[in-house]
C-alpha cells in the first residue's frame, strides 16, 4: 500500500482550513487537518515544498515510522507549523490504514472505553442577560457543560464575546467569525486585568445563582494574567467550583503554573498553543495541571497526542482536546476517535461549524443530548468535497491581538 498522490487543500468555506489529502496505489484515500489559524499558507507551505515530495512512494502503513521520519530528519524539530504538517500526514496515514481494515479509527486505537464523549460549548455575552441568553440556547441544543466568557465593564471587546456580536446590528451573529476575522490586518482590542479579575467572580456569581450548582462550568484566561493574578483569580473562582481554568498564564513559562498551584484548588487546563510532549514535561510529572489541552492537529496528529495523553494518565491528568472551529472537521473527527479509546478522558471543546464548511467535510460524527460520537464509518469518518473546497479559495484573516490603555501590546 504505497502512497500515490499528496494534495494540499487550503479552502474558506467560513474561515480557512488547511487538509492534506492521501491517495494510495490501491484507491484508498486519507486526509488529515493541517490548520494553524492566522498562518495557514505557512503549513500548506511546508506540506507542499518540503513534505508531499517525500511522502510519493511511501509504504502508506508505516504510521510510526512515517512520524519519526518527519520530525527527526527535519533536524529542525517541534513549533506550529511543523507539528501542524506532521498531524496532517499522520491523521491521513491513520484514515487510511482503519479504512484498508473497514474498521472506524478508534477501534485501532484499543476501542470504546466509553459510550459518548461529554463536549462543552462556548456560551458568551457583553453583559450578564445576554450571558444567561446564551447558556440557556446551549442547554437547549444539549449541551451539559459550558464554558462562560464575558464582556468586562469599561473595556470594548474581549476574548470569546466578539466585537461584531456586540456592535450594534450584528446582535446575535456567530462570534467564532472573530477570531478568523478576514481582513488584510489583524484586529486591536482592548484589555485591563484588573478591571477582569473584579468583574469575572461577579458573573460566576450569578450564572452559579442562576444555573444551580451541577452545571459544569469552565472559562479561558486566554494567557493574559501574570502567575500571581492567576492565583488570585483562582481562589475569587473556587467558590463557584468551575470544571477549569484555562491558559490562566502565558504558556511559553510553564513554571508559572507552579506558582497558581500552589495557591488554588481550581482544576487548570493548558496547552492549545503547545507542540510536543516536551512542552508538557514539568507540568505533568509535577501534576501542576488537570487537563491536556492541545488538539491532534497542532500536536502532531493522533499518534504524539495519544503518548502525551498516556504519560498524563499515570498520573491522573486528564484530556480536554482543544476544539474551536479552527479546528476543521477532520481534526474534530481524528480527536473523538482518541477521545472515545483513551481511559483518562476529561471533556472534549466543541463548538460547531457553519453551513458550508458541513457542505465541504461531509462528517459521520454525531452530537446528541451533549455526547459526541465518531461514528462508525471505516476510517475517521470525513470526506472532503473537493468541489465544494473549490468554492471558497483562500481569504486572508487573523486573530486580533490587544493593547492595554496606554498602548502597549498585551497577549491576547
Ligand atoms: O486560533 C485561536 C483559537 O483556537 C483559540 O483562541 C480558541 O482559546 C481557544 C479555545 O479555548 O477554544
Ligand atoms: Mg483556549
Amino acid at each position: 500500500m504505497k502512497i500515490e498522490r499528496a494534495e494540499v487543500i487550503v479552502t474558506s468555506p467560513d474561515r480557512n482550513f488547511v487538509t492534506l489529502k492521501l491517495t494510495t496505489d490501491d484507491g484508498i484515500t486519507g486526509i488529515g487537518d493541517g490548520t494553524l489559524n492566522g498562518r495557514e499558507l505557512a503549513v500548506a507551505s511546508y506540506l507542499s515544498e518540503h513534505v508531499v515530495p517525500l511522502l510519493i512512494d511511501r509504504d502508506a502503513s508505516r504510521i510510526e515510522d512515517t512520524w519519526q521520519f518527519l520530525y527527526r530528519s527535519a533536524y529542525w524539530r517541534r513549533g506550529p507549523v511543523t507539528m501542524a504538517a506532521i498531524a496532517a500526514v499522520d491523521v491521513a496515514l491513520w484514515d487510511i490504514k482503519a479504512k484498508s481494515v473497514g474498521l472506524p479509527l478508534y477501534q485501532l486505537l484499543g476501542g470504546a472505553s466509553r459510550e459518548g464523549i461529554l463536549a462543552y460549548g462556548h456560551a458568551s455575552g457583553k453583559d450578564t442577560e445576554a450571558l444567561f441568553d446564551s447558556v440557556r440556547s446551549h442547554q437547549e441544543q444539549g449541551y451539559r457543560a459550558i464554558r462562560i466568557q464575558t464582556g468586562v465593564p469599561g473595556l470594548k471587546s474581549i476574548y470569546g464575546v466578539a466585537a461584531n456580536v456586540t456592535q450594534p446590528g450584528n446582535e446575535g451573529k456567530r462570534y467564532d467569525y472573530e477570531p478568523a476575522q478576514r481582513a488584510l490586518r489583524p484586529a486591536e482590542e482592548d484589555w485591563d486585568t484588573r478591571s477582569y479579575l473584579r468583574h469575572l467572580p461577579t458573573v460566576f456569581e450569578a450564572v452559579r445563582g442562576e444555573f444551580g450548582p451541577e452545571l459544569p462550568l469552565l472559562h479561558d484566561g486566554h494567557h493574559r494574567m501574570t502567575p500571581i493574578q492567576a492565583a488570585k483569580l483562582g481562589k475569587a473562582l473556587e467558590p463557584y467550583d468551575l470544571f477549569w481554568l484555562e491558559d490562566c498564564t502565558p504558556a511559553e513559562n510553564q513554571q508559572a503554573l507552579r506558582l497558581v498551584r500552589e495557591h488554588t484548588t481550581t482544576p487548570l487546563a493548558i496547552g492549545e498553543v503547545f507542540n510536543t510532549v516536551w512542552d508538557y514535561q514539568g507540568l505533568i510529572s509535577e501534576q501542576l495541571i488537570d487537563y491536556v489541552r492541545s488538539a491532534v492537529t497542532h500536536t502532531g496528529g493522533v499518534t504524539h497526542l495519544k503518548k502525551i495523553l498516556e504519560f498524563a494518565a499515570q498520573y491522573q491528568i486528564k484530556s480536554g482536546i482543544h476544539g474551536p472551529t479552527d479546528i476543521s472537521p477532520v481534526g474534530m473527527a481524528a480527536a473523538l476517535h482518541l477521545d472515545l479509546a483513551i481511559h483518562n478522558f476529561g471533556i472534549q471543546e466543541y463548538m460547531k461549524h457553519g453551513d458550508a464548511t458541513n457542505r465541504t467535510f461531509k462528517q459521520s460524527f454525531t452530537f446528541e443530548d451533549g455526547y459526541l460520537h465518531p461514528g462508525d464509518q471505516p476510517g475517521i469518518g470525513v470526506e472532503l468535497d473537493v468541489d465544494e473546497a473549490g468554492k471558497y479559495p483562500y481569504q486572508t484573516a487573523y486573530l486580533p491581538y490587544n493593547r492595554l490603555a496606554d498602548g502597549t501590546v498585551h497577549d491576547w
